[in-house]
Parts: structure tokens; C-alpha cells; sequence
């Protein structure tokens, strides 16, 4: 285990709560809240493109769209929640099945470290089912650093302030950061490999632990196949010889199980997508009516891809006073607002080919509705 946080050194502030800021050169603020707990907010290296940018770009072009990035404000984070518990939405307990039966498999096949392995995990908003690793990791070592990174900076907290009450090995570095911000710290940190150009798998850093990293939930399906590729590029970059991804990838299933899913009965999905004309109307001082749209959710087999629309039921026209927009509709007209692609087995190691990445193993659950799947760095020439 190591006893590095990988953080600055740390000042006592008044109330007792240790602050410091730029860590790592990144104008990086951390909060050292006890000697098992670190949390490092990062400030966004090249922040993307604002809520008030996305709309006026997003809805006077043709077709109107957009992005899904933009669902998970506090409201739209609670709506996901209520989501993940619907009998219609499979993907999280699929999910959670697959860890439940196999976590002792997964950590029996990383390679064995003197030192244990570290867990870093992209996006781990509650860690419900990162517990099933962590309680599996904590059977084969007697301690265990966690590194999530999140960009809720209080779902980040409430769950860590969880996990070392549940699990008293346990130390927590997280970061509060979009991934790829994240994941350049840790590089910084010597807690991941940094990216050498042309290089197969980075060497690791001195002594460091291997790692599992994890993305869990499907997140990857958010992006299009190109784009998960890319950003699978990148997390490889900083992965050494003995780290090791396991990524939750949705499958291709039938069409029926598909837009059931993602347009459920209690309509909580599609309160979920509304919500972000209710989030124009209060942070961009919109004026869009609700019921004048319908909530669409419909599988691309083609492209593998369940696409969610907001369509408009009659002609009318929504103003957004912050940014001087009318935005006319004519019946019918859709707002496009996410894409989740679903893969085929085959789709999947293309993907990790396309990253330099091997598959080592999969698990599935009982229906085979969705695949855990360790990926670990492709060696050079494996992929030619
Ligand atoms: C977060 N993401 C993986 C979800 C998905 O299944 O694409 C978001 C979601 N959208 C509607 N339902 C769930």
C-alpha cells in the first residue's frame, strides 16, 4: 500500500478544514479532510463549451440538438438515480448482477502485486457497484487507495465519507474533475503513466502499484464509436504493463427491450430528458412550454445506437431571453439530445483494438444483456 496521496501539502484553514490550491501546476484546490481522505477539485484545463454556448449553437442549427452532458444538474442527477431503479432500465442491474457473481474473478485475474493494486475509477458518482470490487480487492490485500474521479464534487464526498466508514483499510484520493482533466493529474501525480509519443504500453512510474481502472455503466455509450475510441486512446496512454480497464459496455439487444428502457412506463425518462428545457428555463431564462413537447426514444439498429428526441407537437416558437433567441418549431420537429450505442461482441474488440487495447476476459450477465470486459494494454505488434 501506498501511503502517498499524491496531493500537496495541505494548510489548516479556520474551521479546521485543511485547503491548499495549484497542486501539480494545475490550479488545483485541495481539501485534505482526514489522513484517509483527500479531495482534489481541479479547475478545467480546456473547459468545454458552456450551457449558454451549446444552446445557441444547438438549437439554430439543423436538426436541433442538445448535448446529453448537459442532463446531470442536481435535478437531472436524481432523475438518473430514480432511472437506474426502473424495472425497464436493465443496464445497472445487469450491471451490479455480473459484479455480484464474478468480483473475486476479476481481482483473482490482474496481475499479483507485493504492493496491491489501486483502484481508479472514471465517473464514480455513488460507487454502489465499485464496493463489489473493493470489498473483493480488500480479500486479497490488506489495504486498498481508492481514486475516484467525478465531476460531482458532493457525490465524490458522500460517498467516500461511506466507503471509509464501511471499509476501515481503505484510503480515498479523489478527484473532483472531468476525466480527462483527471486523468492528466494523476500522470502529474505519478499516479498514472504520462504519455510518451509512439510508445506501446507506458512504463509505469517508479514503484507504482498497478492499477484497475474502471468505467462502469456504459458511459462509454454516451460517446459516438469514434469519439470512445479516441478517449480510450488516451486512457492507454497513461496505463502501464500490469494496469489493467474494466469497462461496462451495454449490448445489441432487440429493439423492444431497448426503447422500453430508455422510455419507461412511469415516465421518468422522459422527465429526465425535459429537464433540460426546464434547466434552459431557469439558468438561461428560457421560456420553453414542457407540454409542448413529447418525449421520443428510438433504436438505430443500424447504427446500434438508441437516439432520445424532444419533439415538438405543434408549431410554435420558445424564447430564450439570455440569449436574445427565438427558437420556432414546426409539429414534429425533434430536438436530438443523446445517443447511447450498443455493441456486439464484435463492436467491442474493434474498440479496444482501435485504442491498443486487448481484451483478456469478459463476464456477462444471466441474460446476456450487458458485458464487464478487462481490457489491458496491447503490446506492440499484438494488433498489426
Ligand atoms: C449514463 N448513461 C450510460 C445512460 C445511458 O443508458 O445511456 C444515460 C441514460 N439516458 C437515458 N436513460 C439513461
Amino acid at each position: 500500500m501506498t501511503g502517498a496521496t499524491g496531493v500537496t501539502a495541505v494548510q489548516r484553514g479556520a474551521a479546521g478544514e485543511a485547503a491548499s490550491s495549484a497542486a501539480g501546476g494545475h490550479g488545483a484546490t485541495t481539501v485534505h479532510h482526514d489522513d484517509r481522505f483527500t479531495l482534489a477539485a481541479l479547475g478545467p484545463i480546456s473547459p468545454a463549451a458552456s450551457l449558454a454556448e451549446e444552446v445557441r449553437a444547438g438549437l439554430t442549427g439543423m436538426p436541433k440538438r442538445l448535448p446529453c452532458r448537459f442532463f446531470y444538474d442536481d435535478d437531472g442527477s436524481l432523475l438518473f438515480e430514480e432511472i437506474c431503479e426502473l424495472p425497464e432500465y436493465y443496464v445497472t442491474r445487469a450491471e451490479h448482477e455480473i459484479l455480484v457473481a464474478h468480483a473475486a474473478e476479476i481481482v483473482a485475474q490482474l496481475p499479483s502485486a507485493e504492493t496491491g493494486t489501486e483502484l481508479v475509477e472514471l465517473g464514480s458518482g455513488s460507487a454502489v457497484k465499485t464496493r463489489l470490487l473493493i470489498a473483493a480487492l480488500l480479500r486479497r490485500q490488506p489495504g486498498l487507495r481508492y481514486v475516484p474521479v467525478d465531476i460531482s464534487r458532493s457525490a465524490i464526498e458522500e460517498s467516500a465519507r461511506a466507503l471509509l466508514k464501511a471499509y476501515p483499510a481503505l484510503r480515498v484520493d479523489a478527484i473532483a474533475a472531468e476525466y480527462e482533466d483527471g486523468l492528466r493529474y494523476l500522470a502529474n501525480q505519478d499516479v498514472l503513466s504520462a504519455p510518451v509519443a509512439g510508445r506501446a504500453a507506458g512504463p509505469a512510474p517508479p514503484e507504482a502499484p498497478p492499477k484497475l481502472l474502471l468505467w462502469l455503466g456504459s458511459n462509454v455509450g454516451n460517446l459516438t464509436r469514434a469519439a470512445a475510441a479516441a478517449f480510450l486512446r488516451g486512457v492507454r496512454a497513461r496505463m502501464g504493463r500490469d494496469d489493467r480497464l474494466l469497462i461496462g459496455i451495454d449490448l445489441r439487444k432487440d429493439r423492444a427491450v431497448l426503447e422500453a428502457a430508455y422510455d419507461d412506463a412511469r415516465g421518468v425518462t422522459a422527465r429526465f430528458n425535459k429537464n433540460l428545457l426546464r434547466r434552459i428555463n431557469r439558468e438561461l431564462d428560457g421560456r420553453f412550454d414542457l407540454d409542448a413537447f413529447a418525449h421520443r426514444a428510438i433504436y438505430h439498429e443500424e447504427d446500434g445506437r438508441v437516439a432520445m428526441y424532444l419533439v415538438s407537437a405543434y408549431p410554435h416558437e420558445a424564447s430564450i431571453e439570455a440569449l436574445g433567441l427565438r427558437v420556432p418549431f414546426v409539429t414534429g420537429e425533434a430536438i436530438h439530445t443523446e445517443d447511447s450505442y450498443k455493441y456486439s461482441d464484435a463492436e467491442i474488440r474493434a474498440l479496444a483494438a482501435a485504442a491498443g487495447f486487448a481484451v483478456e476476459r469478459r463476464w456477462f450477465d444471466t441474460g446476456r444483456r450487458f458485458s464487464e470486459n478487462l481490457f489491458r494494454p496491447a503490446v506492440q505488434g499484438e494488433l498489426a
